[in-house]
C-alpha cells in the first residue's frame, strides 16, 4: 500500500446538543479528517482531539500541525506492507497519539478496501453485534438529566453513563437510583476529584454503580492505585491510560478494574490491540469510549469493538445521538435491542459522503509525494 495523495481536512460541524463534562462545554466540533487515496480507493481517519487541551494536552490544531509538519511529510512516499509498519515511522514523535491516529486508521480502512474485507475482519474481530450505551452530559437540571436517561432506555440502551463533578455526583445518582433501581449505570469524573475526595467517592459505593471512570487526575495511576483499596465501585481508567504499557503498569499495582480504550487516546488501531491484549492477558474487560465522534470514527470504533476482550458496553452509540446529518452512509443505527450490527461492506463499512465533507471542509491540505 503505497498512498498517491494524502489529504488533511479540518470540517466543521455542530452538534445537535451541547456536550457538558466536568472540563468543559462542547456545542460546536472542529473535526480533522485524513485521506488516504491510491488509485479510486481512499481510507478514512478521524483525529478525536476536541477543540481545546481539556481532555487531553491535545487539540484539533495541535494535531493541524503535528500533522501537517510531521506525520504526513514523514509517511508520503512510502510502501507499507502493512498499516502496523506506520506505528515505527512516527515513533520519534512523543505524544500526539490523536493525530498519529488518524493517518494510521485511515491506512486501516484503505488496506481492508484493497483487500475487498470488512475492517473488523481484518482486525480479527468476531463480535457481529456491539453492545452499546450512552454518555450523558451534564445537564442544566436533574429533571433534564432523567428525561435524557428515559430516552436512552427506551431506544433500548443497555447501560448509562451520567458524567458527575463536585456537585453534580451523590444527590444526582441517587434521583437516578430511585427511578431505576436496576439499570447498568456508571459514572464518568473526567479527573475531577483528588484523594482529598476519598469519603465523597466510598459514598458512591450505595449506589452500585458498574464502575466510577477516571476519578482522579488525568495522568494518574498511584492514587487511583490507594481509592481503589478505599472503595467497592471498580475504577475504570480512561484518561490514564496511553499504551499497554501502562495498561500494564495500572493493572500491576491495582489502579483500575477495567479499562476504556480510545483509538485517539493511545494512538490508532495497533496500539488499542495492544492494550486489549495486555486488558486481556490480565483480566482485565474493556469496552471503546467515544469522544463525539462523527460517522468516520464512529465506524471504526464499531469495528475496533469486535475484539474479543470488548465484554462491556461502550459508548459507541447512534449518529443521531450528536448529528442532524451525519457525513457516512447510512448513518450508525442501533438496534431497538441495543446493539450495532457489522458491516458486510470492505473497510469501515460505510460510504463515505464526500460532497457533503466538502461543504462542510473550512481548511485542507494535499499532498503527494
Ligand atoms: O471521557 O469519555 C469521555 C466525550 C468527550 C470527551 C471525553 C469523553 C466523552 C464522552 C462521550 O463521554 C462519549 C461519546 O462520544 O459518546
Ligand atoms: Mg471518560
Amino acid at each position: 500500500m503505497k498512498p498517491d495523495t494524502i489529504e488533511v481536512r479540518q470540517l466543521r460541524m455542530r452538534l445537535c446538543h451541547p456536550f457538558e463534562t466536568s472540563f468543559g462545554v462542547t456545542e460546536e466540533r472542529r473535526v480533522v479528517l485524513v485521506t488516504v487515496r491510491e488509485g479510486s480507493l481512499a481510507g478514512w481517519g478521524e483525529v478525536t482531539a476536541a477543540e481545546g487541551p481539556f481532555f487531553s494536552h491535545e487539540s484539533y490544531e495541535t494535531a493541524w500541525h503535528v500533522l501537517c509538519d510531521f506525520i504526513v511529510p514523514w509517511s508520503l512516499g512510502r510502501d507499507f506492507a502493512s498499516p502496523s509498519d506506520f506505528p515505527p515511522v512516527v515513533a520519534r514523535i512523543r505524544g500526539h497519539r490523536m493525530a498519529r491516529a488518524g493517518l494510521e486508521n485511515a491506512l486501516w480502512d484503505l488496506a481492508a478496501r484493497q483487500r475487498n474485507l470488512p475492517l473488523w475482519q481484518m482486525l480479527g474481530g468476531r463480535r457481529r453485534e456491539v453492545e452499546c450505551g450512552v454518555s450523558i452530559g451534564i445537564q442544566p437540571s436533574p429533571e433534564v438529566l432523567l428525561e435524557k436517561i428515559a430516552e436512552a432506555v427506551e431506544s433500548g440502551y443497555r447501560r448509562v453513563k451520567i458524567k458527575v463533578r463536585p456537585g453534580w455526583d451523590a444527590e444526582i445518582l441517587e434521583r437516578v437510583r430511585r427511578e431505576w433501581p436496576g439499570l447498568p449505570l456508571m459514572a464518568d469524573a473526567n479527573s475531577a476529584y483528588t484523594l482529598g475526595d476519598t469519603p465523597l467517592l466510598r459514598s458512591l459505593d450505595a449506589f452500585g454503580l458498574m464502575m466510577l471512570e477516571q476519578p482522579l487526575d488525568w495522568e494518574d495511576i498511584i492514587d487511583h492505585a490507594t481509592l481503589q483499596q478505599e472503595i467497592e465501585t471498580p475504577i475504570c481508567l480512561d484518561e490514564s491510560i496511553r499504551s499497554a504499557d501502562d495498561a500494564r503498569k495500572a493493572s500491576q499495582i491495582g489502579a483500575c478494574r477495567i479499562i476504556n480504550i480510545k483509538l485517539g487516546r493511545v494512538g490508532g488501531h495497533t496500539a488499542a490491540r495492544a492494550v486489549h491484549d495486555c486488558s486481556m492477558e490480565r483480566g482485565i474487560p474493556v469496552w471503546c469510549g467515544g469522544m463525539l465522534e462523527t460517522g468516520i470514527g464512529r465506524a471504526h470504533n464499531v469495528a475496533l469493538s469486535s475484539l474479543e476482550n470488548f465484554c462491556l458496553p461502550g459508548d459507541v452509540s447512534a449518529s443521531r445521538r450528536y448529528w442532524s446529518e451525519d457525513i457516512v452512509e447510512p448513518e450508525i443505527e442501533v438496534t431497538p435491542e441495543g446493539t450495532i450490527l457489522q458491516s458486510e461492506a470492505a473497510g469501515i463499512g460505510y460510504r463515505v459522503r464526500e460532497d457533503l465533507i466538502e461543504k462542510l471542509t473550512e481548511r485542507l491540505r494535499t499532498f503527494t509525494p
